[in-house]
């Protein structure tokens, strides 16, 4: 049998289990996960190689109604990912019936010429009767090559998304390496470890004001630690101050828990040193959001 090879793309609402589904193929956390929408911003892919097939996958920010020029920013990008993509994955949860936003979502994908495929994540939250209805709805837009249902948190049928998925690939050569699972940087996964924090620990407009640098990552001289200094940038002094918290509590907290995150990650000690900076306004124009984005590769 020839080899299979190809970009596969992930589009769904904010929230649906996009980046769990991927974390959870690879076996290992490389995007972050949040309850909060939106805490996906840049197009990472990751690399699932099977015996006979080599899925990138292309994580993108979700889609929802933009609020700010921020998301309306991110949402441009998640459509402008479809060109050059052999496979579209969508996901969605199971509601019933087809939810609006999907509905509209599906508006632009009339035209997509290549293959789709649904996933129905989280089924682990609904009955047997109102995951039939959701399957029944979606196969009704008649967009979908296939329809399977999963739970990321139960990993069930990952395996079998993975393997339909590779079906419906074209045949082509192994884009990376059997050892590649990621096209991005220890920094960036690391930078990207802070901001999942976070988006855990702050709230309000907090997580979406802040752009997360690594600036320098050296071995101690004792050999013992791996020393890591991040700038978390925001967007004004009122929210240095809560990223701060009284008497540094909270910036403390998302430190441990970064810290943690990042030694499961390397399998190693570190020592994590974060600044909280000042970057005026740096997400009221869309220049401004490129160029801060752009700071972490
Ligand atoms: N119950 C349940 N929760 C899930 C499942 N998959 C993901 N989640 C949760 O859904 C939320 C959003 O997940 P995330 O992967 O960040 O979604 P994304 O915005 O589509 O990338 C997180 O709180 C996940 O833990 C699942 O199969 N079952
Ligand atoms: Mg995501």
């Amino acid at each position: 049998m020839s080899f299979k090879s190809g970009f596969v793309g992930l589009l769904g609402q904010a929230n649906a289990g996009k980046s769990s589904f991927i974390n959870a193929l690879l076996g290992q956390k490389f995007l972050i996960v949040s309850e909060k929408r939106q805490s996906t911003r840049y197009r990472i892919r990751c690399v699932l190689t099977l015996p006979g097939a080599q899925i990138v996958f292309v994580d993108t920010p979700g889609l929802h109604k933009p609020v700010d020029k921020l998301s309306r920013y991110l949402i441009k990008q998640a459509y402008a990912a479809l060109s050059g993509l052999d496979v579209l994955v969508y996901m969605t949860e199971p509601w019933g019936k087809l939810h609006e936003e999907d509905q509209k979502a599906f508006e632009h994908l009339k035209n997509f010429s290549k293959p789709i495929l649904l996933l129905i994540n989280k089924i682990d939250l609904a009955d047997a009767a109102t995951l039939e209805e959701t399957t029944r709805a979606y196969r009704q837009t008649g967009l979908f090559r296939e329809i399977i249902p999963i739970s990321c948190k139960q990993e069930a049928n990952l395996g079998l998304a993975a393997n339909k998925i590779a079906e419906l690939l074209p045949e082509g050569p192994k884009f990376f390496p059997d050892e590649i699972r990621t096209d991005r940087s220890q920094e960036f996964i690391i930078a990207e470890f802070i901001r999942e924090k976070i988006f855990q620990l702050t709230h309000k407009e907090i997580p979406y004001s802040t752009v997360v640098e690594v600036t320098h990552m050296a071995e101690r001289e004792d050999g013992e630690l791996l020393e890591i200094f991040a700038n978390i940038y925001v967007a004004r002094e009122s929210q240095k101050a809560i990223l701060i918290g009284s008497g540094g509590k909270m910036i403390k907290q998302i430190g441990t828990l970064a810290r943690q995150e990042i030694e499961r990650f390397l399998g190693r000690k570190v020592y994590l040193d974060l600044q909280v900076k000042v970057h005026r306004d740096w997400n009221e124009s869309e220049a401004e959001i490129v160029r801060m984005l752009d700071r972490v590769r």
